[in-house]
């Protein structure tokens, strides 16, 4: 046990938060992830909104400095570093080149899951401060909208309320198999890939990150942008990978739906914020739900496909209500079924990021296998919502041992029993969302 009791627990995961804080906002870890990013900060702030509501608030609008004009909120938004060996940096992603970019902070040129609507009714809650509650939402309300605005505008082309991402870094499951196919898609041989160098398998081991073709294939769609001037009709139609992920529509929905709670709250307008979330909430049901499988799938829109595949992406649609109350059954099965759950000579800690039946599973690497603490967190969330109470306490006690035993990794090993030759710490230590979703759990009022 790295921590002998919760309290140390609890602790240590403040130590962690605050070892990773620059001054203005939260690095992910040291030396992987050396900026600020995106969804990574909502996350944080959760953590920090139950002992340190202003560095909570820090943490979120330093984030929005990154915005961009067309309220596109970036993937990261990097500081001045000249020790950051992080790659691909400002210089590469040039976005000098678009329009819209920001003067006043460098940025990249993609975004990631909008969980920040979410995080900012989690802090707003958890402090009892109304009077700058109240302030605080009004500050951060219209950059919200405008996030929210930018994706139904730019990534919703059939207008049916689901976004699509347009590249795996914005997904936030980098290499999930499920991204396989358009991959399979794209040869490295038929196209000029700038000249580059990876920072990241020399930071972290070789076989916990993604692959050099996953990484020719990351570059090759930012060449694309930064070819278009990242000019969004352009991109529309060269853009060769564009998917809608059934997390990032989640997120997007239950952000929506917290934005409405709260801008009723300071009684602004909550007719945009119902309309979209609601549309969202219902079209992953319609669209991308599999009643047979229990799981919610991704869908390809440059060939209109359906990615059939079990990851725990899919399963995350009911943190905004997207299944009938009883139609949820299905999934709660496939949850404790053995493809999540492990079979008895083998369990399984909840969640992995794939079915563990999945010829694609690899359990020591990156977003194909383990447990990431914050697909966990939102799990619960989503599970809390169903009143499914005896699998969230699961889920909870799962996620606080593995940090209680094996300390913040960035993500963890699946199996119970460790496999033979495998070393138990994955990806990076001291890692920022796995401590502040620790302190939420251990801290939050409505725990099971
Ligand atoms: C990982 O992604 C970055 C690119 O965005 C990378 O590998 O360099 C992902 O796990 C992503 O979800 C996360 O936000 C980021 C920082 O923790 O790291």
């Amino acid at each position: 046990m790295a921590y002998a009791t919760r309290e140390e627990l609890l602790a240590a995961a403040q130590g962690v938060l605050a070892h990773n804080w620059t001054g203005s906002f939260t690095k992910p870890t040291e030396h992987l992830y050396p900026h600020q990013w995106n969804w990574d900060s909502g996350f944080i702030a959760i953590g920090y909104g139950h002992y340190d509501f202003e560095r909570a608030v820090t943490e979120l609008k330093s984030l929005y400095r990154g915005q961009w004009r067309n309220g596109m909120l970036p993937h990261i938004v990097f500081r001045e570093d000249p020790q950051s060996r992080y790659f691909p940096g400002p210089d590469f992603w040039e976005t000098h080149r678009a329009e819209d970019a920001p003067t006043a902070a460098m940025t990249s040129g993609i975004t990631q899951p909008p969980v920040q609507g979410w995080a900012l009714w989690h802090i707003v809650r958890a402090t009892k401060d109304r009077r700058r509650a109240r302030e605080v939402v009004n500050e951060l309300l219209p950059l919200i909208r405008a996030q929210h605005e930018y994706l139904y505008l730019y990534r919703d082309p059939n207008k049916e309320g689901l976004v699509y991402v347009r590249h795996p870094w914005e997904s936030g499951t980098d290499n999930s198999p499920a991204w396989d196919d358009a991959l399979k898609r794209f040869d490295p041989s038929e196209v000029v890939l700038p000249v580059y160098q990876r920072q990241d398998n020399q930071i972290g081991k070789v076989n916990h990150r993604p692959t050099q073709r996953d990484y020719d294939y990351y570059v090759y769609l930012l060449d694309v942008y930064r070819r278009y001037s990242y000019e969004e009709g352009a991109l529309e139609s060269h853009c060769p990978f564009r998917i809608q992920d059934p997390m990032f529509n989640a997120i997007l929905a239950r952000s929506g739906e917290c934005m409405s709670e709260l801008a009723e709250w300071v009684g602004a307008p909550t007719d945009s914020w119902v309309r979209q979330s609601t549309m969202t909430r219902r079209a992953l049901y319609d669209k991308l739900w599999d009643p047979q499988r229990g799981t919610f799938d991704a869908w390809d829109l440059a060939i209109e496909q359906r990615i059939p595949l079990e990851t725990n992406s899919g399963l995350i649609p009911i943190i905004a209500g997207s299944l009938p109350n009883d139609e949820v059954a299905p999934l709660l099965r496939r949850i404790e079924s053995p493809a999540f759950s492990g079979e008895p000579q083998s369990p399984a800690f909840l969640i992995p990021t794939l079915a563990l039946n999945d010829p694609r599973l690899d359990i020591e690497k990156y977003w194909r296998g383990p447990v990431w603490i914050n697909m966990n967190w939102m799990l619960y969330e989503g599970l809390l919502r169903y009143g499914a109470y005896d699998t969230a306490a699961r889920i909870r006690e799962d996620s606080l041992h593995l940090i209680q035993t094996y300390g913040f990794q960035e993500y963890f090993l699946p199996y119970q029993q460790l496999p033979a030759g495998v070393a138990p710490h994955l990806g990076a230590g001291k890692f920022s969302w796995t401590a502040s979703l620790c302190i939420d759990w251990l801290m939050r009022s409505d725990a099971v």
